[in-house]
């Protein structure tokens, strides 16, 4: 009998000991990162870096879901990673709106969601932990910034100014909070007026295309003010096409800071771009595992960034990492 009870004692022991040593080590986690598209060098950049930085941590598996640029696709994957029952979900939203119903449901299911990027509309938000991304409205003002300097350095500050404004993706968080940051600036400059403003949708051809129908109906344009650098390439190339100098004859504004408008603005075709980071995959590895850790994670998360143009572009390329 006694050895009976020193067995069951030893096997209790052990028991314990096993589940100790299985809850000492780290369990896989399981985030489905819904990302909204490929569309630009700066969404490929994103991917890239969110991939890479959870494949550095093994104690995580990403499930990667690309929604080709459909609302649609983006909430089926969402509802997949519910089913799946993943720890997190780490979501880029294409546009604003249109996702409340998915967060309940990711809400009920207790899995909570990490934005990176782009964020959903205010009414939303309070089904999101976080947002990791650039401050959108802030890029917006830089750009209108920038112009007015640049303007008083040509000596044209006080001529009327026509910009066309190339917009992103309609809907989309960056789209709505650019166009807003700039018309801020835009208020202390009652000699600047938007005269043709249309989507590109953050891509080459779309801002390609876009661009040609402007000039086709206009040829009093001093200043495109791009959403995104994609687009901005599209455009420089419609204006050497219409036999204008893109930088010199329409001053040329970006956003991004990729690689291709670094090249333009040395090469004279781009005038400026703000710097918006893609890198945010660190970041994002860092606000999950505080997440996992039971640590309290701050509503926002912001990036930092600069802007580039014809004073410090070529000194900044080398170490340009997108
Ligand atoms: O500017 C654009 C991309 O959401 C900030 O999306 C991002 C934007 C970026 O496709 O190039």
């Amino acid at each position: 009998m006694r050895n009976f009870r020193k067995t069951l004692i030893l096997i209790a022991a052990a028991m314990v000991l096993f589940s100790a040593s299985a809850f000492a080590k780290p369990k896989t986690w399981v985030v489905g990162f819904s990302q909204e598209g490929s569309e630009s060098e700066w969404r490929t950049a994103d991917t890239i870096s969110v991939q890479n930085a959870f494949l550095a941590d093994p104690s995580f598996d990403l499930l990667y879901s690309d929604a080709q640029n459909k609302q649609e696709n983006q909430i089926m994957a969402i509802r997949s990673f519910i089913a799946r029952r993943v720890n997190c979900i780490l979501f880029t939203a294409l546009v604003e709106t249109g996702y409340g119903p998915v967060l309940e449901e990711a809400k009920r299911a207790g899995i909570p969601v990490v934005m990176i990027d782009r964020d959903v509309a205010k009414e939303d938000r309070h089904l999101r932990l976080t947002i990791i991304g650039s401050d959108f409205m802030k890029e917006g003002e830089k750009a209108g910034i920038w112009l007015a300097n640049y303007l008083k350095e040509k000596g044209m500050a006080d001529k009327p100014i026509n910009i066309v404004e190339l917009q992103g993706t309609v809907g989309s968080a960056p789209a709505i909070e650019r166009a807003k940051g700039f018309r801020i600036i835009m208020k202390d400059h009652p000699n600047w007026q938007i005269t043709r403003s249309q989507s590109g949708d953050f891509t080459t051809a779309g801002g390609k295309a876009v661009m040609e129908a402007f000039l086709k109906e206009d040829k009093n344009i001093q200043v495109l003010f791009a959403h995104n650098d994609q687009m901005a390439l599209g455009a420089e190339q419609a204006i050497k096409e219409a036999g204008l100098q893109p930088g010199k004859d329409i001053i040329v504004i970006g956003m991004d800071g990729v690689k291709g408008a670094f090249q333009a603005i040395m090469n004279g075709e781009q005038n400026c771009t703000v710097e918006c980071n893609p890198l945010l995959g660190p970041q994002a590895v860092q606000a999950i595992r505080d997440l996992r850790d039971g640590k309290k994670i701050p509503p926002r998360i912001w990036t930092i960034e600069g802007l580039f143009d014809a004073t410090n572009a070529a000194a900044a390329f080398p170490t340009r990492q997108y």
